[in-house]
């Protein structure tokens, strides 16, 4: 288990002002941050991150809604990370999140839900590897 774990604050989090006290949370439930910085995807770049989904009806929507504005991507470390924080952000609908998360907290919508993290420890390193150089990562 590489203890690792990756995020994106989305762009409906940075636009109603939620990206300090997200990353206030994350660091007081104990993720130290490797990696963070702001960047804008492209369309392109989005779309690629998103590839697995592809398939799904959403896909189209979640692209375009993932390159509407700047992000903050970080590289999450705390015991047994991925799940811990997946349990820290809630469920994807906001609707059926528990109290006290973060989707719970700051997220609109099924598609507009503030905060990304990954599933498996597999797919936290693709997805860090994704967004940051070795130079960027600690
Ligand atoms: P999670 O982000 O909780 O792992 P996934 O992997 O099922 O959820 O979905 C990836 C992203 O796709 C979600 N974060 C959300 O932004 C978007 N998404 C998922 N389901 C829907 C949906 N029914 N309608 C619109 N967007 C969706």
């Amino acid at each position: 288990m590489s203890n690792r774990t990756f995020t994106m604050i989305k762009p409906d989090a940075m636009k109603n002002g939620h990206a300090g006290a997200i990353i206030d949370r994350i660091i007081k439930e104990g993720f130290k941050v490797k990696a963070l910085k702001m960047l804008k995807l492209s369309a392109e770049k989005a779309g690629e991150f998103y590839e697995v989904h592809k398939e799904r009806p959403f896909y189209g929507e979640l692209v375009d809604f993932m390159s509407s504005g700047p992000i903050i991507a970080a590289i999450l470390e705390k015991e047994n990370a991925v799940d811990a924080f997946r349990k820290l952000i809630g469920a994807t609908n906001p609707a059926n999140a528990d109290e006290g998360t973060i989707r719970k907290l700051y997220a609109t919508s099924v598609g507009e839900n503030a905060v990304h993290g990954s599933d498996s420890d597999e797919n936290a390193k693709i997805e860090g590897d994704f967004m940051f150089s070795g130079l960027e990562t600690f």
